[in-house]
């Protein structure tokens, strides 16, 4: 592993925020548009492997990897080299006006890595929901039908499409419509809220007599699924939940599209989450981690499919920049080369050890799940299913204020999700995971 830059230590030298971090969230208040918001006050002045140092000098351990993006860590040396060796180059042409090499390897590496066999093509975009929307886009115009199925508790993006396939209303959707029709949203497997007992098959079949009853399978374009979501709560369905939904849409010639922007590309202890169970899905949406913090997003599919659409039909102008083709390429390798998938699952491990023996002494802890490095806690009244957001939100906040980055999620915004860089070291990862211990038990404890 290349030598990280900064010390891979927490190190807090001022309050949070800090006098810097102060100036500038006034400065923010007056110039930017109070609709996007932080979850964090703390500005950041650089970062390397799994530590974010902020402009008043304060390191912190970062949980969250921008969302899932920099697997690799951040300013990986190998996918610094490659930005700027690229960008010395050339940092833009437009694909669709002069072609280059970096985009078609970076779909040949898709195809390669992608679940399935068969014969693929990949097409570049800028961010996830544009990769969603270009998967529906393609299902609708090869299928030539125009229903979009999806689940409760799904988060696939912010565009209009999007949000119509998004689940939750606040902050999401609220506000913003009229949403783009056509868009039917059935039950998920949610193993912790489901009735007890209750397997992937069950749950499958729910969904699916729903689908039959409601929309019909001949209408149906497409089943859009996060193999595990992300911001509905890292919710991992039953297992053979995904392989039903998978032979169901085989037999109805419905395009199953597995949306692995949050899941793809080692996070879960695989290359793909669809992995874990064999699923093949005939279109497959990536970003994220794709490009190690570098915009760049993904559809990868059957040919038969993808060749099903007529030349001008995709693309923009942005989309598959070389700049970030140059990251993606860089970060793949750094994927292969240093195990990352390997990497995942010792980081999944280490986080259940270390917090499973929380839960007998904090009834709070409903469920401690995921897969992989992509690992939850969702909070809970004692003794119900009863959701505890405020819990999460200030175990969250003992974290930031401790110097650790941690997120929640969560259709009830009760979960606390863990998504660190896969090259964070073991040590770093402990103090983590220690100062997130004390924060549950901080929070939890009766007394407080
Ligand atoms: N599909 C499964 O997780 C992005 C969203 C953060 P974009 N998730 C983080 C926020 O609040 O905006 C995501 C995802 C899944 C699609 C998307 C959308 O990806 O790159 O944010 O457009």
């Amino acid at each position: 592993m290349e030598p990280s830059l900064i010390k891979q230590q927490r190190n807090l030298v001022t309050e949070l925020p800090g006098p810097r971090s102060r100036v500038l969230a006034e400065r923010r208040a007056a110039a930017v548009a109070p609709g996007v918001s932080s979850v964090l006050p703390l500005y950041v002045e650089e970062a390397s492997g799994a530590v974010l140092v902020d402009v008043d000098g304060n390191s912190l351990i970062d949980l969250g990897a921008g969302i899932a993006v920099v697997s690799v860590g951040h300013a990986a040396p190998a996918v610094v080299d490659a930005v700027r060796a690229q960008i010395g180059r050339f940092s833009h042409t437009c694909f669709m006006v002069n072609p280059y090499e970096a985009y078609v390897e970076v779909c040949e590496s898709l195809n390669a890595r992608t679940p399935g066999e068969h014969l693929k093509r990949s097409v570049l975009f800028n961010s996830g929901a544009e990769a969603v929307e270009n998967a529906v886009k393609i299902a609708r115009h090869v299928t030539g039908r125009q229903a979009v199925v999806v689940f409760d508790h799904a988060y696939h993006g912010r565009t209009n499409l999007t949000m119509a396939l998004t689940a939750k209303n606040m902050p999401y959707r609220h506000g913003f419509g009229p949403f783009a029709p056509e868009v039917y949203r059935v039950p998920m497997s949610y193993p912790f809220r489901d009735p007890e007992g209750m397997t992937g098959q069950q749950a499958a079949d729910r969904a699916i007599e729903q689908i039959e009853r409601l929309v019909g399978a001949d209408n149906v374009a497409c089943v859009l699924i996060e193999p595990i979501q992300g911001e509905g709560g890292f919710v991992v369905p039953a297992p053979g939940f995904l392989p039903a939904i998978a032979t169901w849409c085989q037999e109805r010639s419905v395009l199953l599209v597995a949306d692995e922007i949050q899941t793809g590309f080692c996070r879960t202890g695989d290359w793909f989450a669809c992995d874990a169970e064999g699923v093949v899905p005939d279109l497959i949406t990536t970003a994220k981690a794709l490009a190690g913090g570098m915009p760049l997003a993904a559809v990868t599919g059957r040919a038969e499919v993808m060749d099903g659409v007529h030349a001008g039909g995709l693309g923009g102008t942005y989309g598959g920049n070389p700049v970030a083709c140059a990251a993606a390429l860089a970060s793949i390798d750094i994927m292969e080369r240093e195990e990352l998938a390997d990497a995942a699952q010792r980081i999944g491990e280490a986080i259940r050890t270390t917090l499973e023996p929380l839960r007998t002494t904090h009834p709070g802890i409903g469920d401690i799940r995921g897969r992989g490095a992509m690992m939850a806690i969702e909070l809970v009244v004692p003794g119900t299913t009863e959701p505890d957001a405020d819990a999460a939100r200030r175990i969250a906040q003992a974290c930031h204020q401790a110097g650790v980055v941690v997120l929640t999620c969560g259709s009830y915004g009760n979960v606390i999700r863990l998504l660190p860089p896969l090259v964070i070291e073991d040590e770093l990862l402990a103090d983590g995971l220690d100062v997130l211990s004390g924060a549950i038990t901080e929070v939890l404890s009766p007394a407080s």
